[in-house]
């Protein structure tokens, strides 16, 4: 077994197991390209096992997140159907290691979308645009990770919950986002927070997807947390309201 494989399993076992592991970057110098490699084939065995890719997340698209991880380049990972959670369902606190969830928007594809592009050609082939939350959940002990630690661990992504798609034929560059616990917000932003305009995230995904064949008609991609994450804990509802989209929520069991 590459050496890359072995990391592949190591991070997809810790994954499946809801165990923390040590950084790779504390046992060597570990390359971008290698990173990616990485989380290709821990993907491959999720995929070997059953599930089905439905898109992808960008990550550190925000201030905010990039302060919260001490981590400043947009990252981007893989998205599986069995890491849709029910939009109003629960989750499971105990088959994340540490999960946290932060406020994002989701777009729906019309069309395939690969390589350089417009935001006006991003824009043309979305579908619908939707009010989301991701569950991120680090598999590195403390939630402390370098660069390339990171995107081998598919980004930090676990698990997400869209709310009702909207069309995306309105001005989505600038809305309010309140992301509340059992009632009371925790976190408050705006769309404006993702790279100045949402769109420049499906932008940047429509790039990064080029590597992987590009972005596919059904896909969903999540443009990235407009605030800092929340830490969940078990018995809390989590609620993100979006300006004009509307609401997406989740409670979290034992
Ligand atoms: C890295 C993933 C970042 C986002 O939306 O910015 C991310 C992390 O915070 O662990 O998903
Ligand atoms: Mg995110």
């Amino acid at each position: 077994m590459t050496t890359l494989a072995h990391a592949a399993q190591v991070v997809d076992e810790a994954a499946r197991t809801a165990t923390a592991i040590p950084q790779f970057t504390e046992n060597g110098p570990l390359g971008v390209e290698e990173a990616y490699a990485i989380q290709t084939l821990s993907l491959e065995r999720r995929l070997a096992r059953g599930e089905k890719l439905v898109g992808i997340k960008m990550g550190l698209t925000s201030r905010a997140k990039m302060v919260q991880v001490g981590v400043d380049e947009v990252i981007w990972g893989r998205l599986t159907d069995a890491m849709r959670l029910e939009e109003g369902g629960s989750l499971s606190h105990k088959r994340y290691v540490h999960p946290r969830i932060e406020p994002e928007i989701a777009f729906l594809m019309k069309r395939d979308l690969s390589g350089a592009a417009s935001p006006a050609e991003a824009l043309s082939a979305v579908e619908a645009i939707a009010p989301a939350m991701e569950v991120i959940d680090s598999r590195y002990r403390n939630f402390k990770f370098a660069l390339p630690d990171v995107i081998a661990d598919n980004s930090s992504s676990s698990g997400f919950v869209i709310g009702n798609w909207s069309r995306p034929d309105q001005d989505f560059s600038n809305l309010g986002m309140v992301m509340e616990v059992d009632g009371r917000p925790v976190q408050i932003g705006s769309s404006a927070a993702i790279l100045g305009h949402p769109i420049r995230s499906l932008v940047a995904a429509s790039r990064a997807a080029a590597t992987i064949g590009g972005l596919k008609a059904g896909w969903i991609v999540l443009a990235g947390g407009a605030t800092a994450a929340h830490p969940l804990s078990v018995g809390e509802t989590v609620r993100t309201v979006v300006q004009n989209l509307g609401s997406v929520s989740i409670s979290v069991g034992e």
